[in-house]
C-alpha cells in the first residue's frame, strides 16, 4: 500500500464512527497540505535530505549563518533559507551576527567581508560584475568556514540559489569552490498578457497579473513568481502583450505596475512595459504619433518622466511596431530607427532602454516573409541609439518547431541584437504536449553564423563575445499562467527553467539542464532520472517529425494554431499553409535559393553556398529552402515522398514510446503528477497520430504515390480532418 493509501486507511479507521464525511474531510486536508504534489512549488520544493552525510554537512552550515546587511535582497535571502531549511531539514536556520564561534556559513558582499573580517581573500570575484558570485570555503583565524559572496547583494542571492540547487541535486561539495556570472545582461521574460487577464498564446489559464485588484491586493503568487525567476537568474520581465494596449501607460496602471516593480526589486528583477506606438493619440489626445512631431516627442518624454516617478529603476519599453497590424513609424513615412530612437531619447536620461522587435513583415510587400526583417533592418545598421536593442526571433518565420537561425544574426555590425525565444508552446503542442525546448534553443545558439568572424555563432552575437555589443539580451515569451502548476503541462516548467539557465549562460548543455530540473522536480531516483531524461531529450525531435519534418513549416491550424492544417488557404497569403509548403503534382517545398526568393542570400556565403545544394544542405532544413520532386533521393536512399512518410511515422512511434516510458514509472512518482503527465501523454499520442494522418493524406493528394509499406498506414478521412474547428482553443489572439 502506498503511503497515501495507508493514511487514507488510517483516517477511515479513526473516524469510522463519524462516518465518511469527516474521513473524507481529513483525508483531503492531509493530501492537500503535506503530501499533495500539484507542481505549484516548481523546482523549489526542497525535499527532505535523504543522504545522511549530506544532511550532517548541511545541518552544520544551517546552524550558524553569519548574515551581513539589511538590504531588501538580503531579507529575501534570509526568507529563502528559512523555507529551504524547514523543508530540507525540518528546522529553522540559525542566523547570527554576534557569535563568531558559532558561525559556519558566511553570506555577504565582498566589501562586507573585507570590512568585518578584514579579509580580502575573494579577489577573484571582483571581475564577476554586479551579479556574479563565489562560493567555497575560506579560512579565518585558523578556522574554516563556508562562504557565499557577491559583489552586490543580488550576487549573493544567485549564489545562495545555486548552493541550494547543489544540495537538492546532491552535488554539494564543501571542499570545491565555484564562481559564476551571467553572460547575458538582460535575461527576460516577455509576458503576452492582456489587461483583461487573457494571455495571447497562453495555455496555462489566465494572466497572473490581477490588474483589477492591483494596486491594493498583492497576490502571494507574485512573490513565488519572483523567487522562481531569481533562482534562475531571470532579471527582467515585460508585463504586457506586445500587441499592446496604450492604457498600461496611464497613471492608474503605472500605479499598479509600481507595486509589482517594488515587489520584484529585491529579487533583482526589473520591470518593462510594452509601448503602443499610437499611444500619443489614444491616451494623449494628439492627432498623430509621428516620431518626429514635437508634441509626440514631448508626450513620450512626459510619460517616461512620470513612469520613473513611480518606478525609479524602470527597465524601458518593449515595442512591436508595423507588424501584424500594430501601429508604427511607417504610417508617417519614418523608419524603425526613427521610431525607436525617439523613445530611446526619452528613456536615456534615466538609464532606460528600448527593446524594438525585428518581427516585422507585411503582406503588402511582395517579398518572401523570410526576408523582410533583414530588408528593413540591415540598411539601418549603425542608426540606432546605444540604448536600443533589436529583439530578433530565433528564426525568420515564427517560432516553428524547427527553423534555421535568423539571418539577421551576424548581418549587422553596429546594432545591438537580442534573442527572442518562445517558451509558450504555440507551435509545439501548446499545453497538451510534452516538448522539452532546450535542445531547440541550443541548436540555434550553436549555429555558426560565420559573421562577423569566421568562427562566430549565434550565442556569441547574443552575449557580445563575437559581436562586441555591450547591451545584451535574451528574452523568452512566457508560458506562465494561473494554473496551479503555473505552466499548464508540468513539463512546461522545464522549459521555463531551461530558458532561465540558457539565458544566464547560452553555452549550457540542454541535457545537463534537464538533469538538474528532473532532480529538483522529482528527486534522486535513478530510474526516474534516466527515463524522464530520455523522454525529454527525444521529445522535440519527435514533435518535429510528426508535425514539420524535413524543413516543412507553418502548416498548422489557422488563427489558433492548434493541430495540423496544411490545407489552409485564402485570405492573407503569408498566413496560409500553401504559401509555405507549395506542394503540387511535381513536388514540395519553398525554393529560397537564387532561383526562388533567394532568402539564402541573406546568410553568410559559407552557408548559402552549401545550403543552395539540395544534396549538401542538412536534411532537417531541406524543404525550408528547396522545392523538390517527390522522387528526389534522400541520403537514406529513400525518395522524398517516402522520407516524409517515414519521418511522420517515426514521430508517432516516439510519442508512443514516451508514453510507455512514463507509464513504467508508475509508483515511483507521486500519483498526482504521474497521472497528470500520463493523461497528457495519451493526448499527445493522439495528436501525433492526427498530425501524421492528416498531413500524409493531404500531401498524398499531390504526390499520388502509395505510402511506404513499412509505416503504419494513415487512418481517417481527410475531409473530416479538414472540417475540424476549434473556436475555443486557448490563447487565441484577441481582436480589438
Ligand atoms: C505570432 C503569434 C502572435 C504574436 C506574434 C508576435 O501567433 O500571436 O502576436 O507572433 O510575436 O507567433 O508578435
Amino acid at each position: 500500500m502506498s503511503f497515501r493509501g495507508f493514511l487514507a486507511n488510517l483516517t477511515l479507521q479513526i473516524f469510522k464512527p463519524m462516518k465518511n464525511l469527516f474521513a473524507v474531510f481529513f483525508f483531503t486536508l492531509f493530501s492537500i497540505s503535506a503530501f499533495s504534489k500539484d507542481g505549484y512549488e516548481l523546482w523549489l520544493d526542497y525535499p527532505r535530505i535523504e543522504s545522511s552525510a549530506l544532511k550532517t554537512e548541511v545541518e552544520t552550515l544551517f546552524s550558524g549563518i553569519y548574515f551581513f546587511g539589511q538590504e531588501p535582497t538580503q531579507e529575501v535571502i534570509r526568507k529563502e533559507l528559512q523555507i529551504a531549511g524547514n523543508k530540507m531539514l525540518g528546522k529553522d536556520p540559525v542566523f547570527t551576527q554576534e557569535r563568531l564561534d558559532r558561525t559556519r556559513l558566511w553570506l555577504g558582499t565582498r566589501e562586507e567581508l573585507a570590512q568585518v573580517l578584514g579579509l580580502e581573500t575573494q579577489m577573484k570575484i571582483r571581475n564577476l560584475g554586479p551579479e556574479g558570485y563565489w562560493r567555497g570555503s575560506i579560512d579565518f583565524q585558523g578556522k574554516s568556514y563556508y562562504a557565499i559572496i557577491g559583489n552586490q547583494p543580488v550576487g549573493i542571492l544567485y549564489g545562495v540559489f545555486d548552493w541550494l540547487k547543489s544540495i537538492q541535486t546532491e552535488t554539494f561539495d564543501p571542499k570545491s569552490e565555484k564562481s559564476d556570472a551571467p553572460k547575458v545582461k538582460l535575461r527576460m521574460l516577455n509576458h503576452w498578457d492582456n489587461l483583461d487577464r487573457t494571455v495571447e498564446r497562453g495555455y496555462a489559464g489566465f494572466s497572473i497579473w490581477d490588474w483589477h485588484k492591483l494596486p491594493g491586493y498583492i497576490d502571494p503568487r507574485y512573490i513565488d513568481y519572483a523567487r522562481a525567476n531569481a533562482s534562475l537568474g531571470i532579471n527582467a520581465v515585460s508585463l504586457t502583450n506586445v500587441n499592446a494596449n496604450a492604457r498600461i501607460l496611464t497613471t492608474d496602471f503605472m500605479k499598479k505596475a509600481k507595486v509589482l516593480a517594488d515587489l520584484f526589486r529585491p529579487y533583482g528583477i526589473k520591470v518593462f512595459l510594452t509601448a503602443r506606438f499610437s499611444a500619443p493619440m489614444e491616451i494623449g489626445g494628439l492627432k498623430t504619433a509621428d516620431p518626429l512631431d514635437p508634441d509626440v516627442i514631448a508626450f513620450w518624454k512626459k510619460k517616461t518622466e512620470e513612469m520613473y516617478s513611480f518606478i525609479p529603476d524602470f527597465g524601458g519599453f518593449l515595442v512591436k511596431a508595423n507588424s501584424e497590424g500594430q501601429p508604427g513609424p511607417h504610417e508617417y513615412g519614418r523608419n524603425h530607427a526613427e521610431g525607436a530612437n525617439m523613445l530611446a531619447d526619452a528613456l536615456a536620461p534615466y538609464g532606460g532602454i528600448v527593446i524594438w522587435r525585428a518581427f516585422v513583415y507585411s503582406h503588402e510587400i511582395d517579398e518572401d516573409r523570410h526576408k523582410q526583417a533583414n530588408l528593413e533592418f540591415e540598411p539601418l545598421d549603425g542608426k540606432f541609439r546605444d540604448n536600443v536593442i533589436i529583439q530578433v526571433k530565433n528564426g525568420a518565420i515564427d517560432f516553428m518547431p524547427r527553423e534555421p537561425f535568423h539571418p539577421l544574426f551576424g548581418a549587422v555590425k553596429n546594432t545591438n541584437l537580442g534573442m527572442e525565444f518562445q517558451i509558450t508552446q504555440e507551435y509545439l503542442g501548446q499545453a497538451t504536449q510534452l516538448v522539452y525546448l532546450a535542445p531547440m534553443w541550443e541548436e540555434t545558439l550553436r549555429s555558426k553564423t560565420y559573421r562577423p568572424t569566421p568562427s562566430s555563432m549565434v550565442a556569441g552575437i547574443i552575449d557580445g563575445s563575437d559581436s562586441g555589443q555591450k547591451l545584451t539580451l535574451m528574452a523568452g515569451v512566457s508560458n506562465i499562467g494561473t494554473d496551479r502548476n503555473w505552466t499548464g503541462h508540468l513539463f512546461g516548467q522545464a522549459n521555463w527553467y531551461a530558458f532561465g539557465r540558457q539565458a544566464w549562460n547560452p553555452y549550457l548543455n540542454s541535457e545537463e539542464i534537464a538533469q538538474e530540473w528532473i532532480k529538483m522536480t522529482f528527486g534522486q531516483n535513478p530510474e526516474v532520472l534516466s527515463k524522464t531524461k530520455e523522454i525529454m531529450l527525444e521529445s522535440r525531435e519527435a514533435a518535429v517529425n510528426y508535425m514539420n519534418p524535413l524543413g516543412l513549416h507553418h502548416i498548422m491550424g489557422r488563427s489558433h494554431h492548434y493541430g495540423p492544417a496544411p490545407w489552409v488557404e485564402g485570405g492573407r497569403a503569408d498566413w496560409t499553409s500553401l504559401y509555405y509548403h507549395r506542394a503540387d503534382s511535381l513536388g514540395i517545398g519553398f525554393d529560397r535559393t537564387a532561383t526562388g526568393s533567394n532568402a539564402l542570400g541573406q546568410y553568410a556565403h559559407e552557408i548559402s553556398q552549401v545550403w543552395s545544394d539540395p544534396n549538401q544542405i542538412p536534411e532537417k532544413h531541406l524543404l525550408w529552402f528547396h522545392h523538390l520532386p517527390w522522387d528526389f533521393e534522400l541520403k537514406s536512399g529513400n525518395t522524398l515522398w517516402e522520407g516524409i512518410g517515414l519521418h511522420y511515422d517515426q514521430g508517432v512511434k516516439t510519442a508512443r514510446e514516451m508514453k510507455s516510458q512514463w507509464d513504467s514509472l508508475q509508483g515511483q512518482i507521486d500519483p498526482e503528477r504521474f497521472s497528470h503527465v500520463s493523461q497528457l501523454l495519451a493526448i499527445q499520442v493522439q495528436e501525433a497520430e492526427w498530425w501524421r494522418n492528416a498531413c500524409l493524406l493531404y500531401f498524398q493528394t499531390f504526390a499520388k504515390r502509395p505510402f511506404p509499406t513499412e509505416i503504419e498506414q494513415p487512418q481517417g478521412d481527410l475531409e473530416y480532418f479538414k472540417s475540424l474547428d476549434f473556436p475555443f482553443a486557448p490563447g487565441i489572439r484577441p481582436r480589438w
